[in-house]
C-alpha cells in the first residue's frame, strides 16, 4: 500500500474536485484489502506493481464516468447498507423473452411487478450470447452488448431508469467462470494468439485433465459428461465445467481478473444495480479436489467486492453456489471474530439448501432436513443476507442436501435412499402428486435433481378435485411462506405468482430438447394474467393469497433479513417452527408450517416460555388466541405466522 500511495493520489488528482472527494475516502479505505487480495493472488507475477497500477487507473476512470444519477444512490445507500434486508424488499425473476418480449416489452410489465410489491428485478441473461445453443443466454459472446433480439444497450439504460424511478433494482447475470466459444478471446485462442490462450485452460494431450477428473463432479452428466472438450482448431483439450461451448476462464491470469472486474463496472455504469455472480465456486482450479470453493475464489470475489465499493458501492453482489449449507455462508463473508476484523465478499448468496430442504420436506412430510439446513445457516455479518426462493431457472439440485438428510444414523446410504426417494417423488413415481422430471438422470436410483414449475411439483396439475387443489394451492403457498418469513430476499420465480404449469413444448426444439430445465421456462400467461384477481380461477387465487402474504410480510419488521431467527424443536416432524425477532421484543413472530397431508396438533406452550406472553394473532388468517389456548390444529400443509401479545404490544 505505502508503495502505491503517491501513485494512488496522483490517480485520484486527475478526477473533479467534487468526485475526488467522494471517491477519495471510498477509495483509502477498500484499497488495503483490495491490494492485498490481489496481491495472495497475484503477487508472484514480475510484472504485479505495474499490472496493479494499471487496474487501479481504470478502476478510478471508471468511478469518474459513473452517472450522476448513479452516483448519487450511491450516496443514499452508502448511509444505509443494509437496505435490501427490509421486509420489504421482495423480488422476482424472469426471462426477457418470456415477459416482455424484448426490453422494451418488459417496460410495459413494470406495472404488474409494482402491483405485487417488487423491488428487485432478476431478467436472466440478456448479454449477447453465443450463436446457435447458448445454455439460455449462459454462454455470453460479448459484455458489452445487448443480445439483440431483446434490444439494445440504449434500451437497457431506459429499462433501468424507469425501474428505477419505480425503486425497483435490475439485477443482471455476470457469468465470470466462463465465456462462449465464440467470445473473441476464444476466438484469438483458436486463432494462435497466445495471450487469449492463456486466458483459458488447456492441455495438449488427457493426461492433466484425467488427474482432475478423478476428483471432479459432473454439472451434466448426460447432456454435457465430462469436464473437458477437445478443440479440434486448436488441437487441445478446453476445460468446460458446463456445456463444451462454455470454455472455463484461467483466473490465475490476472488480465482476466482484471478484464472480468472491469467489464462489471462498466455494467454498473449503465444502471444494473445486483449482479448475480454465476458458478462462484467454479472459479479456482486445484488438483486433487473438486475444484470448488477454492480459497482463491474468495479472494477474487473480495477484490471484486472492494472494487465495487470503491467504485459502485450502491451495487450489489450475489453469489450464487449451489454448495452443501457447510460451505455457503463463505460466501456472505465471515463476521469479524476475536481473530479478525470483518470480510466481505458477497451482499446476497441463493439458500439454496433451504429451498431443496423445504422440497424434500413435502415430499417427505417430514421437516428435520429443513431444521438441520437452520441449524447449519449461522449469523451473517453486516451488510449480507440470503436469497430465499422456492424454484429457479435451474433444477433443484439435491446433492446440496447429503449431510441433512442422513437422518439419526448418521449415514450416507440413508441420505442417497431419502434424495433418491425425493427426486423420484417429483417426476411422479407411484402415486405422488407431483408431475415434474428427473434432471440429467437416465437411472432412477441416481441422485441429481428435480424440473418442473413449482405449481405442478405441488400437484395442481394432477389434482382432480377441489380438495386437492386446495392442498397443491396450500403446498406452494406453504413454501413461499418459508422463503418469504425465513429472513432474507424472497424472489419469486416468473409464472409461480399465477400458478403457471410445466412447459413441454422445448422437447420439439432441437436446441432445448436435451436440457429439461426448459420444463420450467414458459412464455408469460397473459390469460391467467389477465384474471389474476378473479378468486374463481386457480391463478386468481394463488394471486391473492401470494398478495396476502407479501403484505403480512411487509407489515412486520420481525420478518426482516437481520432479526434473529431460532429454531423450535416439537415433537412432530412434519412441523417446522421458528421464531423471528427476539422472543422478548414487542412484535416476536413464530412461523408454524405443516408439511404433511393431516392435521397436526401443536401445543402453544412451547412458545409461552419464551416471553411473558398473552396471547397471539395469526398474522395471516387475522385468528387471535387468547392466553387460555394451549393447543392449535395445523390443518394440512398449513402454515401459521403467529404474532405473539405481549404486555408491551397490548398496551
Ligand atoms: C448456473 O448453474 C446457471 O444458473 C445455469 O443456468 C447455467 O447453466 C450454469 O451456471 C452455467 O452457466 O451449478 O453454480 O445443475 O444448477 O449449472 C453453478 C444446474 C451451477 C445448475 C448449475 C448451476
Amino acid at each position: 500500500m505505502a508503495l502505491l500511495q503517491a501513485q494512488l493520489e496522483a490517480m485520484l488528482a486527475q478526477l473533479p474536485a467534487g468526485q475526488r472527494d467522494l471517491l477519495a475516502p471510498r477509495f483509502f479505505q477498500h484499497a488495503p484489502v483490495l491490494l492485498e487480495r490481489l496481491r495472495r493472488l497475484y503477487g508472484d507475477s514480475e510484472h504485479f506493481a505495474g499490472w496493479c497500477q494499471q487496474l487501479m487507473q481504470e478502476v478510478i476512470s471508471l468511478a469518474g464516468e459513473r452517472p450522476a444519477a448513479l452516483r448519487a444512490q450511491d450516496q443514499s445507500r452508502s448511509a444505509n447498507k443494509n437496505w435490501f434486508g427490509s421486509q420489504d424488499m421482495l423480488g422476482y425473476c424472469t426471462y426477457v423473452d418470456r415477459f416482455g418480449g424484448n426490453l422494451q416489452g418488459v417496460m410495459q410489465k413494470i406495472s404488474h411487478l409494482q402491483e405485487m410489491g417488487v423491488r428487485y428485478l432478476h431478467l436472466l441473461p440478456f448479454l449477447r450470447a453465443r450463436d446457435g445453443e447458448n445454455d439460455g443466454g449462459f454462454a455470453v459472446a460479448s459484455y458489452d452488448e445487448i443480445e439483440p433480439k431483446f434490444g439494445t444497450m440504449a434500451d437497457l439504460q431506459a429499462l433501468t431508469e424507469q425501474l428505477r424511478a419505480a425503486e425497483i433494482s435490475l439485477c443482471s447475470d455476470f457469468i465470470l467462470n466462463h465465456v462462449a466459444d465464440d467470445h473473441p478471446w476464444a476466438c484469438a485462442a483458436k486463432a494462435g494468439d497466445a495471450a487469449y490462450q492463456n486466458y483459458f485452460h488447456s492441455f495438449a494431450d488427457y493426461t492433466q485433465p484425467a488427474r482432475y477428473e478423478a476428483t471432479l463432479g459432473q454439472i451434466f452428466p448426460q447432456a454435457a459428461p465430462g469436464n473437458f472438450t477437445f478443440d479440434t482448431t486448436l488441437q487441445r483439450w478446453i476445460w468446460t465445467t458446463f456445456y463444451p461451448y462454455q470454455w472455463d476462464l484461467n483466473y490465475s491470469n490476472p488480465a482476466v481478473f482484471a478484464e472480468m472486474a472491469l467489464a462489471l463496472l462498466r455494467l454498473a455504469n449503465r444502471g444494473i444495480e445486483v449482479f448475480r455472480l454465476d458458478s462462484t465456486a467454479f472459479l479456482w482450479k486445484r488438483e486433487g479436489t473438486n475444484c470448488m470453493n477454492q480459497p482463491e475464489a474468495h479472494w477474487i470475489l473480495q477484490a471484486i467486492r472492494s472494487i465495487v465499493e470503491i467504485a459502485a458501492p450502491g451495487v450489489l453482489l450475489k453469489a450464487e453456489a449451489i454448495v452443501p449449507t457447510a460451505q455457503l455462508p463463505a460466501y456472505l463473508g465471515t463476521p469479524a471474530n476475536a481473530a479478525s476484523a470483518q470480510i466481505n465478499e458477497c451482499h446476497l448468496a441463493y439458500h439454496s439448501s433451504l429451498m431443496a430442504a423445504g422440497w424434500a420436506a413435502l415430499a417427505e412430510q417430514n421437516t428435520d432436513a429443513i431444521a438441520r439446513v437452520i441449524q447449519g445457516t449461522p449469523a451473517l455479518p453486516d451488510q449480507a443476507s440470503w436469497l430465499t426462493y422456492v424454484r429457479c431457472h435451474d433444477d433443484i439440485g439435491w446433492n446440496v442436501l447429503r449431510a441433512e438428510m442422513r437422518g439419526a444414523e448418521n449415514s450416507d446410504a440413508i441420505a442417497q435412499q431419502r434424495l433418491a426417494h425425493v427426486a423420484q417423488f417429483y417426476s411422479g413415481a407411484g402415486d405422488s402428486y407431483a408431475r415434474g422430471a428427473s434432471f440429467q438422470a437416465a437411472d432412477p436410483s441416481a441422485v441429481h435433481g428435480s424440473v418442473g414449475m413449482a405449481s405442478a411439483l405441488c400437484g395442481m396439475s394432477s389434482a382432480s378435485d377441489q380438495e386437492e387443489q386446495l392442498l397443491a394451492r396450500r403446498r406452494l403457498l406453504l413454501l413461499y411462506g418459508l422463503a418469504l418469513s425465513f429472513g432474507g430476499l424472497p424472489v419469486i420465480y416468473m409464472g409461480d405468482e399465477l400458478a403457471q404449469k410445466n412447459e413441454e413444448s422445448y422437447l420439439h426444439d432441437p436446441q432445448k430438447a436435451n436440457d429439461s430445465r426448459w420444463l420450467q421456462r414458459p412464455d408469460f400467461d397473459m390469460a391467467a394474467f389477465a384474471s389474476r384477481h378473479d378468486e374463481t380461477t386457480e391463478s386468481g387465487k394463488i394471486f391473492s393469497a401470494l398478495l396476502h402474504l407479501i403484505r403480512c410480510r411487509k407489515d412486520t419488521a420481525a420478518l426482516s433479513a437481520s432479526a434473529a431467527r431460532n429454531l423450535i424443536v416439537t415433537e412432530a416432524p412434519q412441523l417446522l417452527v421458528f421464531g423471528r425477532g427476539h422472543a422478548d421484543d414487542e412484535g416476536c413472530v413464530y412461523f408454524i408450517g405443516n408439511f404433511s397431508g393431516v392435521a397436526i396438533d401443536f401445543a402453544l406452550d412451547v412458545l409461552h416460555d419464551k416471553a411473558a406472553i398473552n396471547g397471539f394473532t395469526d398474522l395471516i388468517s387475522g385468528r387471535v388466541y387468547s392466553v387460555a389456548t394451549r393447543c392449535l390444529k395445523v390443518e394440512p400443509y398449513e402454515q401459521i405466522w403467529l404474532r405473539a401479545l405481549t404486555d408491551r404490544s397490548a398496551a
